[in-house]
């Protein structure tokens, strides 16, 4: 039996320009242009691999080891654009053999809780889509298939770049200009740190596609939020990060966290998904840029209350103090995690 098989992994990416609200749920269009920092892929990453062979039968799917549906509308939206880009291939070159036709079998592994809220949607979507792009031999470039893993989950669309990377939300109805384009790779500002403290490992009351429908039909602070605020910080936030201006970067970050959860406070019923401990870490690293009298550390909060932080290597001695008792590691820029809880910490 002939059998085709190709690897790789994708890194999570956390996003310092929080995308959150959805113009278009089916296509996973979003109502503002996004921006993340990628994670090393030495940190937090899914492995997938991606077979296919005239001999299967149907597409399946095992995730961390367990065999999963593959039927969800998301997943099946990703497969069914890989296949064309690749029936368009073979249209093309009748000497290749006809991939497109035969089914698929995906084999992913997180190396980090599936359910920890740290965007582990990000990565498998992502790398689903490079593996079955890999197999395929497809020619587009990493901004096309943006598009692609971008319909299996909006954040996904950025863990195809490293680096600083933004999802430009786009104009057209159809999503051909809602893609991912890397801002600046980590090597022009491979200073910057990240670290995740895990404050909570369970499962999110809300899911974000939840949680987004509801802000954005109910929430007033989201109107002005996508009209003004956001527009404005996407260019700042670029600008800091081309510039390296770590003081400018921390505030944006800080305070589009902030603007983030305050729309979700602002939902109706309210969403809550920082909690008194994330609290904690926020006014922690408030005292600590006010005793530097500068920005060096910045926070920043998902639909969850994990608090990942950014700072520059040359503070990380001066910051470790602090977060000593909170940490069990820290190191590279990526992260390491704990799973120590800061519950007891005040
Ligand atoms: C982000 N989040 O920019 C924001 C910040 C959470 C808070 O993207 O419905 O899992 O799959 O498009 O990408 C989480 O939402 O949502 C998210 P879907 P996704 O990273």
């Amino acid at each position: 039996m002939s059998i085709h098989v190709a690897s790789i992994t994708a890194p999570v990416n956390i996003a310092t320009l929080k995308y959150w609200g959805k113009r278009d749920a089916d296509l996973n269009l979003p109502t503002n242009s996004s921006i993340s920092v990628t994670l090393s892929q030495d940190d937090l990453r899914t492995l997938t691999s991606a077979a296919c062979s005239a001999q299967f039968t149907e597409d399946k799917l095992w995730l961390n080891g367990e065999e999963e549906s593959l039927g969800s509308k998301r997943t099946q939206d990703c497969l069914a654009d890989l296949r064309q880009m690749r029936q368009q291939m073979e249209q093309a070159d009748s000497a290749l053999e006809p991939m497109s036709q035969w089914k698929l079998h995906i084999v992913s592994e997180n190396n980090f809780p599936t359910a920890a809220g740290l965007a582990s949607s990000a990565a498998g979507f992502a790398a689903l889509v490079t593996a079955i792009a890999k197999l395929y031999s497809l020619p587009q470039d990493m901004s096309e298939l943006s598009m692609v893993a971008r319909k299996g989950s909006g954040s996904a669309c950025r863990s195809l770049f490293g680096g600083f990377v933004a999802w430009e939300m786009g104009q057209l109805a159809d999503g051909t200009d809602s893609k991912a384009v890397q801002v600046a790779s980590r090597e022009q500002w491979p200073e910057m740190k990240a670290v995740i403290l895990v404050v909570s490992d369970e499962k999110k009351d809300t899911s974000s596609t939840q949680g987004m429908q509801l802000t954005v039909r109910t929430s007033d602070l989201f109107q002005e939020r996508i009209k003004t605020v956001v527009p404005q910080r996407f260019d700042e936030m670029k600008r800091a990060i081309v510039a390296r201006d770590f003081e400018m970067f921390a505030e944006l970050t800080m305070k589009d966290s902030n603007s983030f959860h305050a729309t979700c406070l602002d939902s109706y019923p309210p969403i809550f998904y920082i909690n008194d401990t994330s609290k904690k870490v926020i006014r922690l690293c408030h005292a600590i840029n006010a005793y530097f009298n500068r920005n060096v550390v910045a926070y920043t909060f998902d639909a969850g209350p994990n608090a990942v932080m950014y700072y520059l290597q040359e503070n990380e001695s001066k910051l470790l103090p602090f977060f000593y008792p909170l940490l069990s590691t820290v190191e590279g820029w990526g992260t390491k995690f704990t799973a120590e809880t800061l519950q007891g910490f005040e």
